[in-house]
């Protein structure tokens, strides 16, 4: 038996970025030859797209695990590390991402649409990228960022121009079987179709699908029987037919009142009320049945719809219903605003990403959360001294420190940079911090000096500064 999965969580992690390299180049009479680390490589996206060969979500329950490949560490003379690959993961047409809280993170239809569902980590810069006027040579290099985590819900809604709603057995699975070419499974006991089905049906010029669920019983809303689970299946359709039984030996039904429940069902589920709606009346082939036909017809006309009286076995009133279905469904995509065939949905960046803020926490701990200070801290190597202090530099650059002393951290005080699971934890030591630049400056080695005159000094000294403006938002060069 095939296993039809709508509903799947899926982790996924993008490459991490790869890290700088910190590098001397070195020649037989120039053993000082400048820094010449590469850069890391980003890490590879996962990227979520609409191909419209897959139609099942079966391939992430088996294995809901997914990881995009790493940069590759830069290198010395100046070789970059290469990116990692970007993960293709193919979903079927109207799949809508989640996150684990419920919220709708794109909702994907149309073949090529494409969702970002983790980014790469950018590579770190290596020691030749973070040479400066005012710092020669570095010996240090930027680390790659992590590549992001995420846990996300896909759930498949089928895209299908009419939904066909109704009892078990009523002869929906029947009807999509002779109105189109597909052949699902039908039966003469309840709850046969386990899965929506979905079939394509050509009337005159217009081509529509068609897609039942397995059959409502009372109570379906509140989760009896299969019916709600599938009932977002039936949210995309432009409109919904009730497919009613005549024939039914059920002695408490009859059509007008299978309708009532369904539409009870339907209310209760939600968001269905605005989709046009017709009745079939199924099984009119059985004689009993197209007398019941006759005699509920007025009834469900007077409530305002319009009522087709068919039989499915015996073929009779199809080709009026799939012309009036096909009717339907082109004023439907009419009303439609037109939407570009493909489009590609991007996670939003955070609302400001230049800026941070500094939050005193009950226990006393300061902490930083943004989002240039919380990837500055990953792409720091603790363990050596200078990358530690151009993380200092930067930080107080942005004002960092200056926020810290306004908000009243003292010397000695925890701050910690990151949010609670994957905060760096530092001992607050203002005068290092805000005197940084004082203490002399990062990566100057003095072996690398000519001796200067006064004026080309000064001159010196001014392009510094002017550097110092600007290398704290030039390097980032991976940007976007
Ligand atoms: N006499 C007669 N029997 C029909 C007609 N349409 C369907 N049936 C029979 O009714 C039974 C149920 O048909 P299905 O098409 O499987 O019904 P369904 O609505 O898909 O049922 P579920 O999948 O259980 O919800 C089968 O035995 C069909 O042969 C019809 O027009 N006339
Ligand atoms: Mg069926």
């Amino acid at each position: 038996m095939t296993t039809f999965v709508d509903r799947v969580e899926l982790h996924v992690g993008a490459g991490n970025g790869g890290h700088g390299c910190a590098s001397v180049h070195r020649e037989k009479f120039k053993p000082l030859g400048g820094p010449d680390g590469g850069n890391g490589g980003r890490g590879g996206d996962v990227i979520l797209t609409v191909d419209q060969s897959v139609t099942t979500l079966l391939d992430y329950h088996h294995s809901p695990h997914r990881r995009a490949t790493n940069g590759k560490p830069g290198e010395g003379g100046n070789r970059s590390g290469k990116d990692g690959q970007d993960l293709i993961l193919p979903v079927p047409d109207g799949t809508v991402v989640l996150d684990k809280a419920g919220n709708v993170l794109a909702d994907l239809v149309g073949q090529g649409t494409s969702y970002v569902a983790a980014q790469g980590g950018r590579g770190g810069l290596g020691n030749a990228a973070l040479a400066s006027a005012r710092r020669k040579a570095p010996g240090f290099a930027l680390l790659g960022v992590p590549g992001d985590l995420q846990d996300i819900v896909l759930e498949l809604k089928t895209v299908a121009d009419v939904a066909l709603v109704g009892y078990p057995s009523a002869g929906k699975s029947s009807l999509i079987s002779v109105l189109s070419a597909a052949k699902p499974k039908i039966a003469d006991y309840p709850f046969t179709t386990l899965v929506p089905n979905l079939g394509v049906v050509t009337a005159g010029s217009t081509v529509y699908t068609i897609a039942d669920v397995p059959g409502l019983i009372p109570g379906a809303s509140q989760g009896k029987g299969l019916g709600l689970e599938f009932l977002r299946h039936v949210e995309r359709c432009s409109v919904l037919v009730h497919v009613l039984d005549t024939a039914t030996l059920e002695s408490d039904r009859d059509p007008v009142s299978d309708l009532d429940i369904i539409e009870a069902e339907l209310r209760e589920y939600g968001g269905l009320d605005n989709r046009p709606r017709i009745v079939v009346l199924n099984k009119i082939d059985v004689p009993d049945g197209k007398d019941l036909a006759e005699m509920v017809r007025p009834d469900l006309e007077a409530r305002g719809y319009r009522v087709f009286e068919v039989s499915a076995v015996a073929h009779l009133g199809l080709k009026e219903l799939s012309f009036a279905l096909a009717d339907l469904v082109g004023r439907a995509r009419a009303a439609k605003p037109k939407e570009e065939a493909t489009r590609i949905v991007i996670r939003p960046k955070a609302v400001d990403d230049t800026g941070f803020s500094v939050v005193r926490e009950d226990d006393g701990l300061f902490r930083v959360r943004g989002e240039k200070p919380e990837r500055w801290v990953r792409q720091t190597d603790f363990n050596n001294d200078e990358a530690v202090g151009y993380l200092a530099d930067r930080l107080n650059r942005l004002g960092v420190e200056e926020e810290l002393m306004k908000a009243g951290a003292r010397a000695g005080d925890g701050v910690a940079i990151g949010p609670e699971e994957n905060a760096v934890v530092f001992d607050w030591e203002p005068t290092v911090m805000a005197g940084a630049e004082m203490l002399g400056r990062r990566g100057e080695d003095h072996r690398f000096e000519a001796p200067r005159p006064a004026a080309q000094r000064r001159k010196d000294r001014q392009a510094e500064r002017d550097d110092v403006e600007r290398e704290f938002d030039d390097f980032e060069p991976f940007e976007g």
